[in-house]
């Protein structure tokens, strides 16, 4: 097909630009003939659509040691679902072009000219609109997302307001929980200083914690409950946890802390109420509250 070209503008960008220059829909239409094209479109989608039985597949390996057993975990694992179910088009986008160029035009061998090419894509502004609009919105969506479960979880650790002061609140159990190098201590002020290597707590029922370090920068985390603080030496922080599901899990370190930082961990028991009361009894601490 012949084109007309017009004389070069002084000051043009593109002096060469054909008169009769196409649609951008069809330009776009034009862009999927080539041979590139279809093969990197296909591997989006699939890489796409691979992340959904992926992100299936971590939260099932997150779970295998019993979580989520609080509101706090269930809310973690939903949002690191939505998120890799969600970011999987950029990345299958990203994948698509980065196999594509690997095996697709690396196939080009010796001598062999390179594969004769169409106008650039670039400067078509349907497809720029388009690649903005849903990149800015797959973004956006993950921000407000982003925000609402760090309101929500913040809000079932008890924010700055101690669990008891919430409304319509149990009275918490309190546990000062000291990081040290390389032990976690957990100490039951309210139950006549019971304190013990490893935690124990009743189901169903707030725990509110004062968590502080004798040395340097720990972080307490208590893995399947959602639980992750930093313990900071000559300063308390403050975090809640209410645990809904019976089991012992893990309690491990989350800050580099020195030589056995790795080694820095326990378990936590979370038992039912009457459980609780005994394992008290036999720390030789009484109820005083
Ligand atoms: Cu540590």
């Amino acid at each position: 097909m012949p084109t007309t070209t017009t004389p070069p503008k002084p000051g043009t960008d593109e002096p060469e630009e054909p008169t009769n220059r196409p649609m951008p829909v069809d330009r776009i239409r034009e862009w999927f003939s080539r041979p590139y094209a279809r093969p990197i479109v296909l591997i989006t989608i699939l890489i796409s659509l691979l992340m959904i039985p992926l992100a299936f597949l971590v939260l099932h390996f997150m779970n295998l040691s019993g979580a989520p057993a609080s509101s706090i975990m269930n809310e973690i694992e939903r949002t690191m679902f939505v998120f890799t179910v969600v970011s999987g088009p950029l990345i299958g986008v990203t994948l698509a072009i980065l196999l594509y160029s690997l095996f697709g035009w690396g196939r080009v061998k010796g001598d062999e000219p390179p594969m004769q090419e169409n106008p650039a894509i670039r400067g078509n502004t349907t497809a720029t609109v388009l690649w903005i609009s849903a990149t800015s919105l797959l973004a956006f969506f993950l921000v407000v997302w982003g925000i609402t479960e760090l309101a929500r979880i913040t809000a079932f650790s008890y924010g700055s307001t101690t669990a008891d002061a919430q409304p319509n609140s149990q009275k918490p159990l309190i546990i000062n929980a000291t990081g040290q190098q390389w032990v976690w201590t957990f100490e039951y002020p309210d139950m006549q200083g019971v304190t013990s290597p490893t935690l124990v707590v009743p189901i169903d029922r707030p725990i509110y914690f004062n968590v502080t370090s004798e040395d340097v920068i720990h972080n307490l985390w208590i893995v399947e409950l959602g639980v992750k603080i930093d313990a900071n030496p000559g300063a308390i922080t403050n975090t809640g946890v209410t645990p809904n599901k019976l089991g012992t899990y893990n309690i491990r370190c989350a800050e580099l802390c020195g030589m056995h930082h790795a080694y820095m961990q326990t378990t936590v028991n979370v038992v039912t109420a009457e459980e609780f009361e005994s394992w008290v009894r036999e720390m030789g601490g009484k109820k005083m509250a």
